[in-house]
């Protein structure tokens, strides 16, 4: 009998309610009957400490790995985002009023079934899920976060790409009028708008989450409203945030850092010890809130899930 382990990132049906409503957002409102939330130990916290209320429906984490959460406030008030400044604790201010509705998501290029689709439609065509990973920066610092969403596998599979389709590239929203940095054109410290991709065979891993909320509630604006890619074995710059635009391409997309700095960051970006960036190492992570550093584990702990996808790959030429 083939017996079948439960991955870190599965959830446990038994976890699964959906009985207690909340009132009183738009977002709530909106999306009506699709738009229950779960009765959890997140909402036990919402109690006790200041989380916002859940507005999401979705399947718990049973997090069998017993990952130690970060805060909210932790996740929220510490944040890249160069559309808004390069400073990790101005983003959540200069982000409070980010409008995230109407949001309109395009999904072209080599695909039999391009489409537009609102987010709010997004949320309920696909099924979320909690996945509890770990989160690692090039620069260092390391969270673990409670993410909400679905499979970009699934949605790949609903755009169903042509076989000549190798690679998935995302565009954030070019919004000068919102984003700051945007503003400031020929000066703004990078190329706009932000670009990110993914191989084909890793956007349809399983670990690779189409992320839309964070402890039970919609993403809050600086951590990439209202929906951004989470790719936990790369490091944190592949996430991108605020996405307007997926493509699906024959050729690998040149991301942003790789077109501002290509000696110090690639198109793979994944987590790896033994590769230094070229200003500093990268043996050691510091998890936010913690004095002492840990050490960087390869692929940022997926390794059992993700190595295969690099079998026969010099991951230092590939880094
Ligand atoms: N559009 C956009 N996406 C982005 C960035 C950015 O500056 N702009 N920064 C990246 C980097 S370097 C990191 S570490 C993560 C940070 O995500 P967080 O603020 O939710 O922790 O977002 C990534 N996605
Ligand atoms: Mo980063």
């Amino acid at each position: 009998m083939h017996y079948r382990r439960k991955k870190s990132w599965e959830i446990s049906e038994s976890f699964v309610t959906d009985e207690v409503l909340f009132e009183g957002r738009r977002r709530f409102l909106k999306l009506g009957a699709a738009m229950t939330v779960s009765t959890s130990a997140v909402m036990e916290l919402a109690a006790s400490e200041k989380l916002p209320m859940p507005n999401l429906h979705y399947r718990k984490d049973t997090n069998p790995l017993g990952l130690v959460l970060n805060s909210y406030d932790q996740i929220i008030s510490y944040n890249n985002f160069y559309e808004y400044t390069t400073s990790k604790k101005g983003v959540r201010q200069l982000a409070r009023n980010f409008k995230t509705e109407p949001w309109r998501i395009s999904v072209d290029g080599l695909v039999e079934n391009p489409f537009e689709i609102d987010f709010d439609d997004l949320l309920n065509r696909f099924t979320l899920e909690e996945r509890i990973y770990r989160f690692r920066c090039v620069e260092g610092w390391a969270m673990v976060v409670p993410w909400v969403g679905f499979e970009l596998a699934s949605l790949i599979r609903y755009a169903k790409p042509l076989s000549t389709a190798k690679y998935v590239r995302f565009e954030t929203l070019y919004d000068p009028e919102q984003f700051p940095d945007q503003r400031r054109k020929f000066f703004s410290t990078i190329d706009y708008p932000y670009v990110e991709g993914l191989r084909m065979d890793e956007a349809m891993h399983p670990l690779t989450l189409m992320t839309v909320g964070l402890y039970g509630h919609t993403l809050p604006p600086q951590n990439g409203a209202p929906l951004r890619l989470i790719v936990p074995w790369k490091y944190g710059f592949k996430g991108i945030k605020s996405i307007r635009r997926i493509t699906f391409t024959d050729h690998e997309p040149l991301n942003t850092w790789q077109k501002m700095a290509s000696n110090e960051f690639g198109f793979y970006a994944n987590v790896n010890p033994d590769v230094d960036h070229p200003r500093w190492s990268q043996k050691h992570e510091r998890v936010l809130g913690k004095f002492i550093k840990q050490k960087t584990q390869m692929f940022n702990g997926y390794e059992k899930e993700v190595k295969h996808l690099y079998a026969g790959m010099d991951l230092r030429k590939h880094f």
